[in-house]
Parts: C-alpha cells; sequence; structure tokens
C-alpha cells in the first residue's frame, strides 16, 4: 500500500509499522514498506488503546488507602481501587519509598522488574525505573532471563561467553551454503520468528530458511509438537518424551565413539576435557554406557533411529539447533552443554553450516544476515545495593527471606523485601506456580505498579500509575539484530490521565530533590536527539554515515549497510585457536568443567550428564497425571500483551485458550474439539478450550502462555483459572544449583471435560473502580 508511506512510522517488538490516525484515534497500523512478512499481532492494538481495560488514572487499593503500609497483602487482587489524582499518587509512592529506606535500607526495595516492556530505547520502562531508584540508592535487582537463564550461566561457562545463544549466530546464508543437516531439538517456530526484543524491521526468518531449503538443507525436528517447524522445510519429525534431550544426545555422542565417528583431532585441539567426559558415556564410570538403547528406554525413540541420526550428521555438514524452550526444563544446562560436546565430536564448529546454534527462530534476529551494531541506550547509573536475585526465585525471596541460596559458584542471602516495585513486566504471566506466587505476593507491605492496562499485575498491585503506550510518546527503535534504527512518532495523545514511565519518574525525582539529576534538563524530544547523536557518532567510528536527524526523523528510518560476507559462529577460534582463544579457564571448549566441578553440585556435575526431570512422562508422578503439559509462547500475541485485543480473543475456543491434546488422548477422556476442559495437577486447576489434533504428540498437551490469570476468587491462593492460564499448573523449581532457572516445560498435568455450568471469564471485565 503506497499510500502508506503518508503515515508516520512507529515500531513494536512484533515489527514497525505505519501508523493511521483519524480524529485523534489510532485506527490502524499499517505494515511497513520493507518487511515482506508483516506479523498480525498488530491487529490487536488500535482498538484497546482506549478501550474499557485502559487505566485512566492513578488508583489505590482500597484498604492500602486507608491503612498504608499496615493493611496487610491478604486483600491484594480482590479488593476495590480508589482513583486519586497524580499528586496524590505520588506523593504516596515517594513516601513509601522513603518511609521504607529510612527504616530498612534501599535492598528492602524489589525492583527486578522483568519482562518486556515495549519497543523503544528512550521509554524502555525498566531502563527509566533504574536510572530513578539509583539515584535515591538503589534495589535489589534480578539478573538473567526467564528466556534462556540457564544457557546464561552453562554457555559462558563451556566457551567463555554466549556467542551463539544471544547473537554472533552462524548466518543463515552460511547455513544454506554447507547444503547439509540441520538438527532442531525444540523446532524453530515461525510463530516465535514474528517478535524480536527491540523491535524488527524485517521479518527475515521465512526467507532465511527458504533460502537453506532452496540449498538443499535437510531439516529434523526433534519435539513434541509438529507446528514447531514450517510446513515448506519437510522436516523429518521425531517425537521424543519431552525434557529427555540430553538421553538423546548422550545417545548421539555415544553411538560416533562406538562407531569411530567423532573427530578426534578436533577435540585435542579445540577442547578440554573430553577423556573425563568419555567414562561417563561409555559406561566405564558407572557400569552403564549411554548407548542408543539405553537413550531409547529413556526417551521412547527407537534405539535404530538414534543411531541411525548419528551416523546421518556424522556424514554430512551439520548444525546441531537448540531451541531456547529446551533449556527452560529440570537441568536446562545439560542439554545446552550436550549440545556443544556433540558439536565439538562432529568437528565441524566454525565451519559453514556445521557447529551449534541456540533459539534460532525463536526471535527474528538470530541469523540474520545483518551486521552488529552498538546502537545507544538510556544511561541507568549505578545501583549501590549488591543484592540480587535469579530472576526466576522471585517467590522464594519473598517467602523466604534471610534464606541462603547457591548461584553459579556463590552463596548469597535473600533481602527481606518490604516494597516491590514492577514496571514493563507481568510476573502474573511469566512466573510458574502462580498460586504459590500469590501467597508470596501477600508478604510485601507496599506494590507499586505502572500499567497501561487492568492486566493482573495491576489488579495485584497497591498504587498503580496508568502508562502511555508506544502509540503516545516518541522514542526510536533499533529494530533487534535487524540493522536497521525506526522512529517512533506519536500518534495520539496521551489516554485518559495516562502519563509517559519518564514522566512519572522526573515528577517522582522532583519530590526526592533529584529531578536534574533524572532528567539532565531535556525534554523527550531531547533525549531522542541525544540518543540518535549517540548512534551517529558511533556510526561516523565504523565508517557509517548516519543522516541529519531531521531527515531520518522523518524519512522514519535508516538502514545499516549489508553485510559483505554472512557470519560463521566461532570461524576466528577454528582458524587459530591461540589468538582467538575462548575466555574460558582452559581457553578451549569445556566439556569438563573444574570450576563447575569445584562447586559440588549435586544437579550439575563436571560434565554434562542426564539427571532425571522432578516431572516428565518416564517418572514416577507420570502415575497421577499422566500427560505432560508444553506451555510455549502464544501465536498471537507477546506473552500477556494485547490479550484483551480482537485478534487473540476471537481464537479462544469456549472462550479460553486453546488447549491441544491429541486425537488417542482425548477419545480415551471423550473431548472432543470444542469442549470445556479442566486441566489440573497438585498446584493448581485452569480452564481451556479443547483442540483434538495430531500437530502434538500423544500424551503431551500444548497450552500457550498469555492468557490472563483470572482465578474465579481473586486474591485467593488455588482457586480455579477461568481462562487457561498454564502458568497456575508449573513447577516453581530451580534448574539447578549452578544457574537457579526456571522450568516452565516441566510439568506434568491431567484434563478432564468439564460438567455443568460453564464460570464466565471475568478479567475482561475492569476491577470496581470507587471515586474519592
Ligand atoms: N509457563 C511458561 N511461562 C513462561 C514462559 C514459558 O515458556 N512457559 N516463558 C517465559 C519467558 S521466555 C518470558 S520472556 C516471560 C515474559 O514475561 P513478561 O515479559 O513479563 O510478559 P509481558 O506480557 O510481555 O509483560 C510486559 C508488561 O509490560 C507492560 N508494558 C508494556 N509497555 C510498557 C511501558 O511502556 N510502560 C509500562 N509501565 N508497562 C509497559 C505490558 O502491558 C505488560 O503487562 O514469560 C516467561 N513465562
Ligand atoms: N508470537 C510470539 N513469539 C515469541 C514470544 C511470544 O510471546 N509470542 N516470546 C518470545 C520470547 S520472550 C522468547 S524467550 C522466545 C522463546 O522461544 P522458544 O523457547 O523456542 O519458545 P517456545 O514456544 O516456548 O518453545 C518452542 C517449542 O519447544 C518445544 N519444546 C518444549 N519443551 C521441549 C523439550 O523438552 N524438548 C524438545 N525437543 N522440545 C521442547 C515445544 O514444542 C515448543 O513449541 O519466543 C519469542 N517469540
Ligand atoms: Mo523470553
Amino acid at each position: 500500500m503506497p499510500q502508506d508511506a503518508a503515515f508516520a512510522t512507529t515500531a513494536t517488538h512484533w515489527g514497525t509499522y505505519r501508523s493511521e490516525v483519524r480524529d485523534g484515534r489510532l485506527v490502524g497500523l499499517h505494515p511497513f514498506e520493507l518487511d515482506g512478512d508483516p506479523s498480525p499481532i498488530a491487529r490487536s492494538v488500535p482498538p484497546t488503546l482506549d478501550g474499557p481495560l485502559r487505566i485512566r488514572g492513578p488508583m489505590v487499593r482500597r484498604s492500602w488507602l486507608a491503612r498504608r503500609e499496615r493493611a496487610g497483602g491478604e486483600g491484594r487482587g480482590g479488593e476495590p481501587f480508589v482513583e486519586v489524582g497524580w499528586d496524590t499518587a505520588l506523593d504516596l509512592v515517594a513516601g513509601e519509598l522513603a518511609r521504607v529506606r529510612e527504616t530498612f535500607g534501599s535492598r528492602a526495595i524489589y525492583a527486578g522488574s522483568y519482562g518486556w516492556a515495549s519497543a523503544g530505547r528512550f521509554h524502555h520502562a525498566q531502563s527509566q525505573m533504574r536510572r530513578f531508584l539509583n539515584l535515591g540508592g538503589g534495589y535489589t535487582r534480578s539478573v538473567n532471563a526467564y528466556s534462556y537463564a540457564a544457557a546464561q550461566v552453562i554457555v559462558p561457562r563451556v566457551i567463555g561467553d554466549p556467542r551463539g545463544l544471544l547473537d554472533d549466530h552462524t548466518q543463515w546464508p552460511a547455513i544454506a551454503e554447507g547444503r547439509g543437516l540441520v538438527v532442531m531439538f525444540g523446532g524453530m517456530p515461525m510463530k516465535n520468528a514474528q517478535v524480536h526484543s527491540g523491535g524488527v524491521s524485517r521479518h527475515t526468518v521465512r526467507e532465511g530458511l527458504e533460502q537453506c531449503k532452496a540449498a538443499g538443507v535437510e531439516f529434523v525436528l526433534v519435539g513434541p509438537l509438529r507446528s514447531d517447524a514450517a510446513d515448506f522445510l519437510g522436516a523429518e519429525w521425531l517425537t521424543p518424551l519431552p525434557n529427555t534431550d540430553a538421553a538423546i544426545m548422550l545417545g548421539l555422542a555415544h553411538t560416533l565413539v562406538a562407531e569411530g565417528l567423532h573427530d578426534r583431532a578436533f577435540l585435542d585441539r579445540y577442547a578440554e576435557g573430553f577423556d573425563r567426559f568419555l567414562p561417563y558415556l561409555m559406561g566405564t564410570a558407572d557400569g552403564q554406557p549411554k548407548d542408543a538403547e539405553w537413550a531409547a528406554a529413556i526417551c521412547g525413540l527407537p534405539a535404530d533411529t538414534i543411531r541411525g541420526l548419528a551416523r546421518r550428521m556424522a556424514a554430512k555438514r551439520t548444525m546441531i539447533s537448540v531451541g531456547w524452550s529446551v533449556q527452560r526444563g529440570d537441568h536446562g544446562e545439560q542439554p545446552y552443554w550436550l549440545a556443544i560436546t556433540l558439536a565439538a565430536m562432529l568437528g565441524q564448529i566454525g565451519l559453514a553450516g556445521g557447529g551449534f546454534g541456540f533459539g534460532y527462530a525463536d526471535m527474528n534476529g538470530q541469523g540474520n544476515p545483518v551486521r552488529a551494531f552498538p546502537w545507544p541506550s538510556l544511561p541507568q547509573g549505578i545501583n549501590p545495593v549488591k543484592d540480587f536475585i535469579p530472576v526466576a526465585r522471585i517467590a522464594d525471596m519473598l517467602l523466604n527471606p534471610g534464606a541462603a541460596f547457591d548461584f553459579d559458584g556463590g552463596r548469597f542471602a535473600y533481602p527481606d523485601i518490604r516494597m516491590v516495585y514492577w514496571v514493563g513486566g507481568n510476573p502474573f504471566h511469566h512466573h510458574q506456580d502462580l498460586n504459590r506466587l500469590v501467597r508470596a505476593w501477600q508478604r510485601p507491605e507496599t506494590v507499586v505498579v505502572h500499567e497501561q492496562f487492568w492486566n493482573p499485575l495491576a489488579r495485584h498491585a497497591d498504587i498503580v500509575l496508568p502508562a502511555t503506550t508506544p502509540f503516545e510518546r516518541n522514542d526510536l527503535s533499533c529494530a533487534g539484530n535487524d540493522g536497521h534504527l525506526v522512529a517512533m512518532h506519536r500518534a495520539i495523545a496521551p489516554v485518559g490521565g495516562a502519563r509517559n514511565d519518564h514522566d512519572a519518574f522526573a515528577d517522582l525525582a522532583d519530590r526526592l530533590g533529584l529531578r536534574d539529576a533524572f532528567t539532565e534538563g531535556r525534554t523527550e524530544m531531547d533525549w531522542v536527539r541525544h540518543l540518535y547523536a549517540v548512534a551517529r557518532q558511533r556510526g561516523a567510528r565504523l565508517d557509517i554515515d548516519f543522516p541529519e536527524f531531521d531527515a531520518f526523523w522523518e524519512k522514519g528510518w535508516f538502514a545499516l549497510p549489508a553485510v559483505e560476507r554472512p557470519h560463521i559462529l566461532m570461524a576466528d577460534f577454528r582458524a587459530d585457536p591461540v589468538a582467538a582463544r575462548l575466555p574460558t579457564p582452559s581457553g578451549r571448549i569445556e566439556i569438563h568443567s573444574a570450576a563447575i566441578e569445584s562447586f559440588g553440585y549435586d544437579d550439575c556435575p563436571g560434565h554434562p550428564v542426564w539427571l532425571e526431570p522432578a516431572e516428565w512422562l518416564g517418572g514416577a508422578g507420570a502415575a497421577r497425571h499422566p500427560l505432560h503439559l508444553i506451555s510455549n509462547q502464544p501465536d498471537r500475541k507477546l506473552h500477556s500483551q494485547y490479550d484483551h485485543g480482537p485478534y487473540c480473543r476471537e481464537a479462544k475456543v469456549a472462550g479460553r485458550e486453546a488447549l491441544w491434546i491429541n486425537p488417542a488422548d482425548a477419545a480415551s477422556r471423550g473431548i472432543a474439539t470444542g469442549d470445556l476442559v479442566r486441566v489440573f495437577n497438585d498446584r493448581g486447576a485452569c480452564l481451556a478450550g479443547a483442540v483434538v489434533t495430531d500437530a502434538v504428540m500423544p500424551r503431551v498437551l500444548q497450552l500457550p502462555t498469555g492468557s490472563w490469570f483470572d482465578p474465579a476468587e481473586p486474591g485467593v491462593p488455588g482457586s480455579l483459572d477461568r481462562h487457561g492460564n498454564p502458568n497456575v499448573l508449573t513447577l516453581d523449581k530451580p534448574t539447578s544449583k549452578l544457574a537457579q532457572a526456571p522450568v516452565a516445560m516441566t510439568c506434568l498435568v491431567e484434563v478432564e471435560r468439564w460438567e455443568g455450568p460453564a464460570p464466565a471469564v471475568g478479567i475482561f471485565d475492569p476491577p470496581v473502580i470507587e471515586q474519592v
């Protein structure tokens, strides 16, 4: 649509668009002219911006307004709100910050505030919050991401840094050039490639994969869902039991050694400790060879399939691709360590189409053939508080103040949290075992949240400040791993009483005597121009010529020059392992890690192993809860964002999140497509709408994340979730003492038809609001 260029650009995590505004309302987000594969997720945005679920003014929980910190947390999530003016609300927040800091110190404020917020460098909610809190004394923070927290610890232990996990992937054209085999543990789900943190200008995964396919690359999908591989790949589909990838990889590794197919010379030159791993692999250490038969008994694939795959991998140029989901399970460090080990055994690391890569298609940017660029961000200052938690230990921290925890070789203690500050994330979306979180969330004295919509987080706050959306402010998007800078033009005025997070923090800073330190005297557009100027300066140092700001702003985007040669992960190390030594203790790939061994962890020893997950289909728990729940990323939204929009709501089944169930499992329970069902285990229960399909393997269910948590009795832990949020079922346990990462993919459940009247979904009705 050429006339779209008349509209100004804006950016979201799922794409760049041009905003059509009529009579002061956003009426359309039109796909960006450079994007050949735009995402329809944006359809949900325009009608919701000024809809009934928008938070229109600052709100305070009724009993908190009456009794402040003495109100107690039990009513959180279940009480009406009272609308107050901005001045009153900001006085309350500033007063609480001062009280908590004076009485308990800044470490009693938890502002880990994990979450994706919105695209945009300046208005990035967490950056704004951290900059403000750091000026006033700091806060207890969180480290690592729900996405890949296990990998963020194990990958740097094995290869020295997170390359191949977060960036630096072998790029699509180089995989095509290998003309070999891609083995995809956890798939390459096209639904996930719609998004990239920070924004997307061009969706490139489809063209990258098509290029590989056209070059003759073969694909094998290892995972429970056929939909994790695009149909056009024609991938072979192997369906092991979920969470058994480490056992399969050991079976593959054993076959390579047993048949003399491993590359001894590569291991000698580039890897450390293969000989420490070998006795475990071959069974001389414990009497149990980890051969294909052993692996088959665990994962359910035939031993011949495992052996055949190992031979194919050795015969061809092979890329071992592992999705981030695979480490989001109990002992999630192990399949990642083993994937690198297997790749080293194949000896193809650093060659086109060989080696390993984590997270291909899990977002748009991995493997995208663009050059890396040091985009600017809002400076956050320095946090004087040293306390932290691994991000998924939030309920543990709130429930166990003072308790000790292990993390990556260190031993730390949970601070005693009195106040929680959350912006730009939704723990009632992202955390596991939400009933446990509801209980833990009652502990702090005060919870402050900035939100745009009346989602479950806003409803579980004491003070809610209404935040603008990106369509109500000016910003820059450095479209993640994408080679583009996009101008985010304000399209409409702030809705109701919503304000930018920045402006709320500036006024709070004012109350603490810190306004100038916080704003540096700059307006919003001054900041946008300033960040652009930083990018332009950095560009000049790299011989990249950015236009003047005004020209950029009017055009709406700037593209970095194209790459000359597609990147290959660790090609430099392969070429010269001395000059390009890895930043590990040995300088090489650590198949055995003396450091990890020295920690003495029973759940993560000194070399990779198979460890039985806390819940899986081969374990004892399967007798009572015989189905493995896959709670993966939703196709029609980003996490919980815009779940209340039409594009999401029209795809609900029986008004709830769709639950995929295999025909065999459905038949034995009398379940048909469209039925209302109850999914349950000992931690909780939710309703969902059944979809019977053989795209999910037997004994496995798919219930994607993102449907807003909707307890039948709000605020009461353990009540039925009426809407299909899988996190009332998932397990809140760390992967290991090493990474303390979340294990959302480790979860057994049972399902039954819901008989009797269907409770209405309540979360799409705004809460009760009283006027003062
Ligand atoms: N069971 C299960 N659980 C999972 C996962 C799983 O695989 N299975 N995956 C996990 C993963 S990988 C992740 S990354 C997390 C994602 O979890 P989150 O990132 O916490 O989820 P979002 O819904 O994106 O939350 C962002 C929130 O920020 C708000 N917001 C957006 N822009 C702004 C802004 O400018 N200002 C303010 N104040 N607020 C804003 C939105 O309204 C929304 O409520 O979920 C995790 N949870
Ligand atoms: N549309 C959309 N895209 C997104 C997001 C979103 O919310 N919506 N979220 C983004 C974020 S924050 C992240 S971190 C990425 C996450 O990217 P991923 O981690 O890849 O995401 P998932 O969809 O959770 O998992 C992908 C598939 O892994 C398979 N799987 C699960 N457990 C196992 C296992 O034990 N073994 C094997 N072999 N396979 C398994 C499941 O079949 C699942 O469909 O997605 C990003 N992309
Ligand atoms: Mo994530």
